[in-house]
């Protein structure tokens, strides 16, 4: 059962791996619920920690490194920045981001093995492991890929099938090769810790059975694995790139990266509450501690399932309260994909769309794959920002703005008598925030956002139906309430809506000249002081034009294009090539002598429709050919032009004309004949070869 009022809030969002820029299914997936939750529990002034930062070991980073030709601590120190700096720039407001390549967390995680080890929880097992000998190395995780036995995926890694999310080992894999040399691998002894999960299955089953609550996607996995009956795991790898093995005699071995990077999540809370001179250890192993892991559902097993298990055997540590993993965002019907670029990389967006982070933030959330997989479209986009922010949470801020400013000078007008449709408003004030607190406390995102764009609507619909502008004249007492009443709603969806659009929610609370509200204050009516001075109003969203969308589109058009170009010229390159003729060496090739001539004069051989008598200057000699391409060519559409010819072959009687080699001409499927000539102008006699 989940905890009840807890007294402090760990939330970690997922290290991802340093290899490459993040995109929207990231955010989607992970990050923009984590930020979401924790800015609203700050709001709610509840004590929480925010943790991230990047994964900077395991295989994906040395085989970017390999692909690069660069070093792994090159490749992490890279993407770190960019992706630390994406994070900021789109509000994701982690307390702390770190790296775990830093000194003190290979300290942690090394302290955390020797702790398990100690206690003698690690199986010590010399197995066969798969080698490529062409490499000279280990292929652990995804260095060998293979079929996957469980969903057939043919590209499932050798830790894991990201189809159907399984936790795999090398060994299970079916047809199995190394992603570096392409061979199949051999089989090699090492030496290797095992967390023997088998052994640890009832009190894992134990764990998971009492968070029935968890989400379903979340829920159903861990108990499908479970029913599946877990595998003992090894948590060592021969590798060089990773926090080394604390124990003798491991040179080469470093701990698996699902090992160290779920540790990350400790050492990086101590980082921060060290920085602040604060005691960590609460956030960790106090059980009025709510521990929550935003993940993507590809991250689930590891979550749910290994690192409880390793918390568990070490001791001391709570476990987490929930996991609550999103399914994956796809882009205009396609899975997203770093390989292929299919995405819309934040750096990007940020450049086509200056300022404009609340935007897509909306549009992740309102279209979030909290239940499953959902599809992100520039046309969506556009309509979530045309038809709701600027239509019905900016447009009512407006009205309600504008009209104060033309009639009250800009300041605040008290109430007067309140009606039954004001009470209505002021009951909507009252309960909205609850309404809206119970769904981001259960984890539904979109459903918490739509009840705040319900209260913006209650404030369109208020002015819709009262008209204040028609009331100026004939009842400027009643305008006064009704502003009043609307300019706290304002002042109310400013707190509401900061989880969501912080820097519009900022931006609003500039406008109406008062500081950010708590969410304790959300409900009140007396936000807003009479006669309180409104700062200058302007438009909190504006219209995305079609034509802004049209050159999204385009720019994903043209990576289609590029993507089925680049696919076309995989399959032509892996073709078989099939010959009619017998396999030649070069040697034989080096027989031909093909030169480069020039065709001096040319006429019609008398008698023939076929052949032509060619006069060719070789550089070498002047020489007669004759050629069968009389029904292609005109003799002097060709006088002056280049050809290649077969000097060398044996002089043949054609029609009695002496023939000194071969013309070289490529032949149409049609029949029709094309001169083979070099791309640019050879001197004659330049060698074909
Ligand atoms: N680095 C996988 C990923 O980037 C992994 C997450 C670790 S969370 C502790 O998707
Ligand atoms: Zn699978």
């Amino acid at each position: 059962m989940p905890i009840q009022n807890p007294q402090r809030y760990t939330v970690t969002a997922a290290l991802i791996y340093a290899n490459g820029p993040i995109h929207i299914g990231h955010l989607a997936g992970c990050y923009l619920p984590a930020d979401i939750y924790v800015r609203y529990l700050r709001s709610r002034e509840r004590d929480v920690v925010f943790i991230s930062g990047t994964d900077e070991h395991g295989v994906p980073i040395t085989i970017k490194a390999r692909n690069e030709g660069v070093t792994p601590q090159e490749v992490v120190d890279k993407y770190y920045v960019q992706i630390r700096d994406s994070f900021r720039d789109f509000g994701i407001s982690f307390d702390i981001y770190s790296r775990t390549t830093k000194p003190a967390h290979h300290q942690v995680s090394q302290d955390f093995f020797t702790t398990l080890y100690d206690k003698g929880v690690f199986e010590e097992k010399v197995t066969e492991q798969y080698y490529d000998s062409t490499a000279k190395q280990f292929l652990a995780d995804r260095y060998s890929v293979g079929t996957c036995p469980n969903c057939a995926n043919p590209n499932a890694y050798g830790d894991q099938c990201e189809k159907c999310g399984t936790s795999l080992s090398p060994e299970e894999l079916i047809n199995p090769h190394s992603t570096l040399s392409g061979e199949p691998p051999v089989k090699r002894e090492t030496k290797n810790w095992y967390l023997p999960l088998d052994k640890l299955q009832p009190a894992i089953k134990g764990y998971v059975d009492s968070h029935p609550e968890w989400k379903p996607n979340v829920f159903g996995q861990c108990q499908s694995w479970l029913n599946q009956g877990l595998h003992s795991r090894a948590m060592t790898r021969d590798l060089d790139w990773g926090v080394k093995v604390p124990l003798a005699d491991t040179e080469g071995k470093v701990l698996y990266v699902w090992f160290d990077a779920p540790i990350g999540y400790i050492t990086f809370t101590k980082e921060l509450l060290e920085s602040r001179g604060q005691d960590w250890e609460p956030y960790w192993k106090d059980g009025q501690t709510k521990l929550v892991h935003f993940i993507g559902k590809d991250n689930i097993v590891f979550h749910c399932i290994i690192f409880p298990a390793m918390m568990m055997e070490h001791g001391g540590f709570t476990l987490a309260d929930n996991v609550p993993a999103n399914e994956f965002m796809n882009l205009e019907g396609n899975k997203i994909s770093t390989s292929r670029n299919w995405a819309v990389w934040l750096h990007e967006y940020l450049q086509d769309f200056p300022g404009k982070q609340d935007i897509l933030r909306y549009a992740l959330c309102a279209n979030a794959p909290e239940t499953k997989d959902s599809d992100f479209s520039w046309k969506d986009f556009q309509a979530r920002n045309n038809n709701e922010l600027v239509a019905i949470l900016g447009n009512f801020i407006n009205r309600a703005a504008v009209l104060t400013h033309k009639h009250f000078a800009g300041k605040v007008p008290a109430r007067n008598q309140l009606y039954d449709i004001d009470l209505g408003v002021i009951e909507n004030i009252r309960q909205f925030p609850a309404q809206i607190a119970g769904s981001l406390e259960a984890y539904r995102f979109r459903e918490a956002l739509s009840y705040v764009m319900d209260l913006a609507r209650v404030g369109n619909k208020y002015l819709a139906d009262t008209e204040p502008w028609k009331l100026v004249t004939g009842d400027p007492a009643r305008v006064q309430t009704i502003l009043n009443l609307s300019l706290q709603l304002a002042a109310n969806l400013a707190i509401v809506m900061e989880p969501f659009l912080p820097f519009s929610a900022e931006r609003l609370a500039g406008m109406l000249n008062i500081p950010l509200g708590k969410w304790k204050e959300a409900g009140r009516i007396d936000l807003l002081a009479d006669d309180h001075r409104l700062n200058e109003s302007f438009h909190l969203f504006t219209p995305i034009e079609d034509a802004t969308i049209e050159a999204q589109g385009q720019k994903l058009l043209n990576t289609k294009k590029t993507n089925e170009a680049a696919a076309h010229a995989t399959n032509v390159q892996n073709t078989p090539v099939t010959s009619a003729k017998p396999e030649v060496t070069f040697d034989d090739f080096g027989k031909m002598d093909i030169r480069v001539a020039t065709i001096l004069a040319a006429e019609a051989v008398p008698k023939t429709k076929k052949l032509l008598k060619l006069t060719l200057d070789t550089g070498m000699d002047k020489r007669t050919v004759v050629s069968g391409i009389a029904e292609h060519y005109q003799p002097d559409q060709i006088i002056g032009q280049q050809v290649c010819l077969l000097a060398n072959l044996a002089p043949r009687d054609i029609k009695g004309i002496i023939s000194q080699g071969m013309i070289l001409m490529a032949e149409n499927t049609d029949g029709s004949l094309a001169f083979v000539r070099p791309e640019k102008i050879i001197t004659n006699g330049g060698t074909v070869k």
